[in-house]
């Protein structure tokens, strides 16, 4: 294939398009590589239906054996030759994905382009219409398929015409698409347009009126005729300008129910984001505090939704930031099936220019997040038209990372993060521990020169890349900081917006109290002066100059053993190409940062060291 299939390099011929079971796609994969990453032995597929999902693998001499579900066995090779390959014992016992729905988003628009894409061009679309390489598709279902992922909406939650064609005139189209995703277990799913009936004669699309319903079921059956398995619509309303039942006066419940009953019949879910808030807030108004919004419009609805409809929850309550504290939302609807998601996107994390791996952050929303409480996992991918699929060579060990953690959240980062780098680089020892201790540490090293202490946003307006302090400041998103020459920050807790009250007991009681919340989120909670004391002695504002500074100076140090690292061309010209970019980025950050502290606060770093005036 021309494209670069990063995690498995060892499977080097295309997927012929006359497969089209999982089960050959899994003989296919197995027939090629084993003969290079285990001569001599023989794999055996055995399909038990009720495993469905499910597998097991189990060597007898030569023999390997794979049992499992019409997709488990597909799962059970890649699982399979992904140890072969890494020298990694058998996965023992039943292998079964922990998480029901483990999904992909792409934010693609109908023209090609992709909201907050950073890897060129959409895959599937172009010029309002289809436009696809089938064999690339091919590849990314082996893609998905090889880290367990079953679910893929192929476009934006902003559904823009012609986009909205998708389950209408273009339903011929997307039937072929699904038919390619099918043999590896991959379901389509479509974003829809809430008020879709009303470009059809219908003159409201409130969720109570017959005739709403009776469009919505209309289209159901249309649709699942054309294409049966359809994993279901996935639905944006009422947020940052799209149509929802709040037009009609009518709750979310009212509005998702609609839409799942009439999917109800043909197996199909009702994926609904709660990504609902006042963008157009008046930063005078201190009474709104954006990260409640989620859990105001939804919590009270608990138990009202139908059993097919699925509430898709951002992980934290703002957006996507580098640190969030858990949603509370998450904890506050026992009664209704959840899914959590994700960005791959690095919409606010350096946009794959920047090195940004995500295993660790996710090790710790998954171990605060309700384990029982959530059925479902997606995320925004990361994913373009390049030739590597995610713009930065790395940026693969989020997309391989994020279906890992999906089918087992228990996953320990770090085996995750060299995984990927041994699969994908085979390096030897010593490169291999230098580029997994990099990755590792690259989070931490982006939050350093980004905004501070859990205090989020900071950033450019608009496109999100680089430092703006006060860029939101007096906008109407709801994302202040509010820094003045004493202080900053927003007090959360019971005394200030009352956000934390949001939450189950034992997190108030850690966040409740400057003393007792993380210093990684103390901005996030609470209002502090510059001369607090953080746990480890500092004041914030040398805490603020300090990571900083260790920011920028950890970003050098990163150059350096990346020019150093035995990868591959083009991975290394393009990792160091971006490199120069987030050696600019950092700068500007962590001079900008420490400016705009430094002018408000009027406070000296401690150290000396260069804060420009
Ligand atoms: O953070 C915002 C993004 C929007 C996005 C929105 C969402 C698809 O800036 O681009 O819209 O989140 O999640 O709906």
């Amino acid at each position: 294939m021309n494209k670069r299939l990063t995690w498995l390099p060892f499977l080097t011929e295309d997927i012929p398009a006359s497969l089209v079971t999982p089960e050959q796609i899994a003989r296919f994969e197995l027939e090629q590589a084993l003969p290079k990453l285990a001569p001599g032995k023989t794999a055996q597929l055995t399909i038990v239906d009720a495993m469905e999902e499910g597998c097991t693998i189990q060597q007898h001499g030569d023999v390997l054996s794979i049992s499992g579900g019409k997709v488990g066995v597909l799962y059970g090779a890649y699982k399979l030759l992904m140890s072969l390959a890494t020298g990694h014992p058998l996965p023992e016992g039943d292998q079964q994905p922990r998480y029901g729905l483990r999904m992909l988003n792409c934010w693609d628009n109908a023209s090609g382009d992709i909201e907050r894409g950073y890897s060129g061009r959409s895959l599937f679309f172009e010029n309002g219409k289809f436009d696809y390489d089938p064999a690339r598709m091919r590849q990314l279902g082996r893609m998905l398929a090889s880290v367990g992922l079953n679910v893929m909406c192929i476009n934006n939650v902003n559904v823009r015409y012609p986009a909205d064609q998708l389950i209408e005139s273009w339903l011929p189209e997307l039937a072929e698409l699904a038919a390619i995703f099918r043999p590896f277990g991959v379901k389509l799913m479509v974003s829809i347009d809430y008020s879709a009936p009303m470009r059809h004669g219908v003159p409201t699309a409130d969720p109570l009126d017959k005739q709403v319903q009776a469009w919505w079921t209309k289209q159901a059956e249309i649709v699942y005729q054309a294409v049966p398995d359809l994993a279901g619509f996935l639905v944006k309303a009422d947020s940052e300008g799209r149509p929802g039942p709040f037009t009609y006066g009518r709750n979310h419940a009212e509005g998702a129910n609609m839409l799942a009953r009439a999917l109800k019949p043909f197996g199909g879910k009702l994926v609904w984001r709660c990504f609902v808030y006042n963008c157009r807030q008046d930063w005078r108004d201190t009474t709104t505090d954006r990260p409640k919004a989620a859990y105001e419009h939804y919590a009270y609805l608990d138990g009202q939704f139908e059993d097919n409809v699925i509430l898709q929850i951002k992980n934290g309550p703002f957006d996507f930031q580098v640190r969030e504290p858990v949603s509370p939302l998450l904890y506050a609807m026992p009664k209704t099936n959840l899914a959590m998601e994700f960005q791959l996107a690095q919409e606010y994390t350096g946009q794959q220019v920047d090195i940004y791996a995500m295993p660790p952050m996710w090790r710790e929303v998954y171990d605060d997040m309700p384990a029982d409480k959530v059925m479902s996992i997606a995320a925004v991918t990361n994913l373009g038209r390049d030739e590597n699929y995610t713009g930065h060579p790395f940026a693969a060990v989020n997309l391989f990372g994020y279906g890992l953690f999906a089918w087992d959240p228990d996953l320990q980062p770090e085996k995750i993060i060299r995984l990927w780098t041994r699969l994908t680089y085979g390096m030897d020892q010593l490169s291999e521990d230098t580029l997994v201790n990099l990755l590792m540490g690259s989070r931490r090293t982006y939050e350093k020169y980004t905004a501070p202490l859990g205090l989020c946003w900071m950033v450019s307006p608009n496109h999100h890349y680089g430092p703006s302090p006060s860029g939101y400041e007096y906008q109407a998103w709801g994302t202040y900081h509010k820094a003045d020459r004493d202080a900053v920050g927003i007090d959360r807790t019971a005394s200030g917006t009352g956000y934390l009250l949001q939450y189950p007991e034992e997190f108030q009681k850690l966040y409740g109290t400057p003393e007792t919340c993380p210093d990684l989120l103390k901005l996030f909670f609470h209002r502090l002066r510059y001369d607090y004391v953080m746990s480890d002695g500092r004041t914030m504002i040398q805490r603020i100059y300090d990571d900083h500074f260790e920011g920028l100076e950890e970003t050098r140090t990163m150059a350096e053993t990346l020019k150093a690292l035995p990868l591959p061309s083009p991975d290394k010209e393009e990792a160091l190409e971006r490199m120069e970019r987030q050696l600019v980025n950092a700068r500007e950050w962590c001079d900008i940062t420490n400016t705009f502290f430094r002018r408000y606060s009027g406070i000296e770093d401690a150290h000396g060291r260069t804060i420009y005036r």
